[in-house]
């Protein structure tokens, strides 16, 4: 037998434990283990039935992840066919119980549906996630689950992949029983009643099937809601066409019919960059030069600077993470309209079913307005969200300084300024740090955590793993003017703006980057988050601009004009009262005049070249950024985009998507833009020696990781 896999006896109950940490992985040697308890329990007169459990802190979380890289280049054997292992459980001649705690994921839940019975602990939760790694369930998890649970639900976790809990997974039949207590004492019990009688083949219950007319509509519904969730994504299609074929197939045509639709996921870029991207938002928390057991400062209470649209969301993400918080403002006007915000978007998570009302009771208790510093003195730690101006910033933070107990991290929540200036303002620069939150805080995933000069690695250690706590993905950066996100974001808005000075419409260039799989495009993004965010940077930033060099001609005339974007009703776009885009022949008629003003000439230009401009633009800052040190990975950098910026989580991140292009390519292309558009164009110098090399950016990643 594996070493993985145990094979014990209580009497006449057999104990299959399978101890592969830290999640259970069918990894190869569990199928094969498994397979050998299963003949061995088979043969043994005196057990008349089997338990299958997890060792450690869970069931099984699913195939192993690390193996599909080796199954599509081909490089591994495939050990004990899964499927068929499954199949030969099934028809085993005693029962098997499946005896589930933490996580049965993917193959896991697979396997737990392969047996005669489960149980769970209350805790436990199972789901087909597959669609999240690109893939579809590829051992007849799309065939079982609906003749368990039913096809509404199935098409649902199938398409959607979002796991349910067990009281859930009891209702709907996936589980027989939760065992409250000992879990594997509960399962013998459950064992002993169920032994000695005729077994349940869950592959020859077809009565949750339904009938083709109720069917027809679930699925029709269930592609009209991938269409629009999971825009330009395979799997969630594969895996409602799968789920529909256990309606109208045998079993076994079922099982074929999902194979191929796996397979085609599984061998398709969408799913190496999906995969790319689970093991990015566990590599970013790692840092090279700050081990794993660097002592944290425990933040139990924090306080926030600014009840603005950013100190609220701030505030309300630690007050949903359970700790409290002190929210200052400098005139009780301002602090009231924050709370006011803050009420009413609890009020609106109520009313979407988010959270229930003592939820959000709770929380807004854990929010405490102040008008003072004075507040401050014992908090573990201040998030300043002021004005983005360097002098008021200084400002507050010599305030902190002075207020603050020793020891506590002093955060900026800057977006561009430099976090070094800021610590300057205090005695301290060892507990400053920059912790860029995204708009909407409490909502969007992710934080950069800017590293200064002299940020303390307990300091960053903690904001690194504080950011787990409040649910985001912390990104180390480094300070650099825009950190890594809207220093890439600043070349890739200037391009859409060259474009339609060039003579695209608007909303070719938005189209363009929204067919790309973009959640928005960048105009109507500059329109979101407000133009005159980046003028008033602009004019802090002026001195820096290098002279001739071009810069875009629009946004700050439209600024000064007062389209400022959605907040002031027009800005690329016009909005209607709902805040819905409506097309503007002015600004079209402004831009083409600016334009023909400074000489720039006028021609058709392609979706596709619009696409490459814009995306080449953030590849090829991104590279310079990765060359200069301020990211620590281009994973980094592919999280920071998919968690802040929209990118298509199927296309794996700016750089891993160049990397599937082919950086050369990448590379002709940009040397083609710098020939006709100047220097702002110029190949970032590790791009070239990238191609050079016939290396791409993941090479890069390991040869870091390798040398750290
Ligand atoms: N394979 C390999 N490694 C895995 C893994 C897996 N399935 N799941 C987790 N890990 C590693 C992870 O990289 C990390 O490593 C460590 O375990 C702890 O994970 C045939 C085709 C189970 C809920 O999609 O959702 O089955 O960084 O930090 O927060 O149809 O991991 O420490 O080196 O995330 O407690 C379907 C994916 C596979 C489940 C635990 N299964 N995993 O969360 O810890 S496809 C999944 C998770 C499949 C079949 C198909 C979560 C978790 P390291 P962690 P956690």
């Amino acid at each position: 037998m594996s070493e993985l896999v145990q094979l014990t006896k209580d009497n006449d109950i057999a104990i299959i434990t399978i101890n592969n940490p830290p999640v259970n992985a069918l990894s190869p040697g569990v199928p094969e283990g498994i397979s050998d308890a299963i003949e061995q329990i088979d043969k043994d007169p005196n057990v008349r039935a089997a338990i299958l459990i997890g060792g450690g802190r869970t069931f099984v979380a699913g195939a192993d992840i690390k193996e599909f890289g080796k199954i599509t280049s081909g490089q591994t054997r495939r050990g004990v066919a899964f499927l068929p292992l499954l199949l030969r459980i099934e028809d085993c001649s005693k029962p098997v119980i499946m005896a589930i705690h933490g996580t049965a994921f993917g193959g896991g839940l697979e396997l737990a549906m392969a047996g005669h019975y489960r149980v769970g602990s209350p805790t436990a939760q199972v789901g087909q996630p597959e669609v999240k790694l690109g893939i579809i369930p590829g051992a007849a998890g799309t065939q079982r689950l609906p003749r368990l649970a039913g096809v509404l639900k199935a098409v649902e976790m199938c398409a959607v992949g979002n796991p349910i809990k067990a009281d859930e997974a009891l209702k709907l039949g996936i589980i027989d029983r939760i065992i409250e207590g000992d879990l594997l004492t509960g399962a013998m019990a459950f064992a002993r009643e169920v032994a000695g009688k005729p077994a349940p083949k869950t592959r020859e219950r077809n009565e949750k099937l339904g009938t083709p007319e109720r069917n027809a509509g679930i699925f029709a519904a269930a592609r009209e809601l991938a269409d629009k969730k999971q825009r330009g994504m395979m799997a969630p299609v594969a895996a409602i066409d799968a789920v529909e074929a256990a309606t109208h197939l045998s079993f076994e045509e079922g099982c074929q019919a999902e194979q191929k639709l796996f397979t085609d996921c599984l061998f398709s870029d969408q799913s190496k960059s999906m995969i790319h991207v689970f093991f990015g938002e566990r590599e970013v928390s790692k840092i090279p030069d700050i081990p794993k057991d660097t002592p944290l400062i425990a933040v139990n209470s924090v306080g926030v600077v600014g009840a603005g649209t950013m100190g609220g969301g701030i505030a309300m993400s630690f007050a949903n993470a359970g700790i409290p918080v002190a929210l200052k403002d400098a005139d009780q006007a301002a602090l009231d309209r924050g709370l006011a915000t803050i009420r009413k978007n609890y009020a609106n998570s109520v009313k979407r079913g988010r959270f229930t009302q003592q939820f959000a009771d709770e929380r807004m208790a854990l929010i405490k307005p102040t008008l003072t510093y004075d507040d401050f003195q014992s908090v573990d730690m201040v998030i300043e969200a002021v004005f983005e101006g360097m002098e008021l910033k200084k400002q507050v933070f010599g305030e902190l300084d002075r207020v603050c107990k020793a020891g506590a991290i002093l955060a900026s929540n800057t977006s561009t300024l430099n976090v070094d200036e800021i610590a300057s303002a205090t005695s301290r620069p060892e507990s400053v740090i920059g912790t860029h939150f995204f708009s909407p805080a409490n909502v969007m995933r992710l934080l950069e955590v800017v590293r200064g000069r002299a940020s303390g690695k307990n300091v960053i250690a903690t904001c690194m793993g504080l950011s787990k706590k409040l649910g985001k993905v912390g990104v180390l950066v480094g300070n650099c003017r825009g950190f890594v996100g809207n220093r890439m974001f600043g070349p890739y808005r200037r391009e859409a703006q060259f474009l339609v000075e060039e003579g695209a419409s608007v909303e070719a260039v938005d189209k363009a980057l929204y067919d790309f799989g973009m959640a928005m495009g960048p105009l109507a993004t500059g329109d979101l988050a407000g133009l005159d965010v980046g003028w008033r940077i602009r004019k802090e930033y002026r001195h820096l601009e290098k002279p001739g060099e071009r810069q875009p001609l629009a946004e700050d005339r439209l600024c000064e004009m007062g389209r400022y974007g959605q907040k002031t009703g027009a800005g690329w776009y016009k909005y209607d009262e709902n805040r819905r885009p409506i097309l503007d022949a002015e600004v079209a008629d402004m831009v083409r005049k600016w334009a023909s003003e400074a000489g720039v000439e006028q021609r058709q230009v392609s979706p596709e070249e619009i696409a490459d401009r814009c995306i080449y633009a953030l590849v090829n800052e991104g590279a310079r950024i990765l060359e200069e040190g301020y990211a620590l990975r281009s994973v980094d950098i592919d999280i920071i985009y998919l968690n802040g910026y929209g990118f298509p989580v199927h296309r794996g991140g700016p750089m891993w998507y160049a990397d599937t292009v082919g950086l050369p390519k990448v590379l002709e292309r940009i040397r083609e833009f710098q020939k006709h558009h100047g220097e702002l164009w110029a190949p970032a110098p590790l791009l070239v020696q990238l191609v050079e090399q016939g290396k791409t950016f993941a090479d890069f990643d390991k040869k870091h990781l390798a040398a750290s």
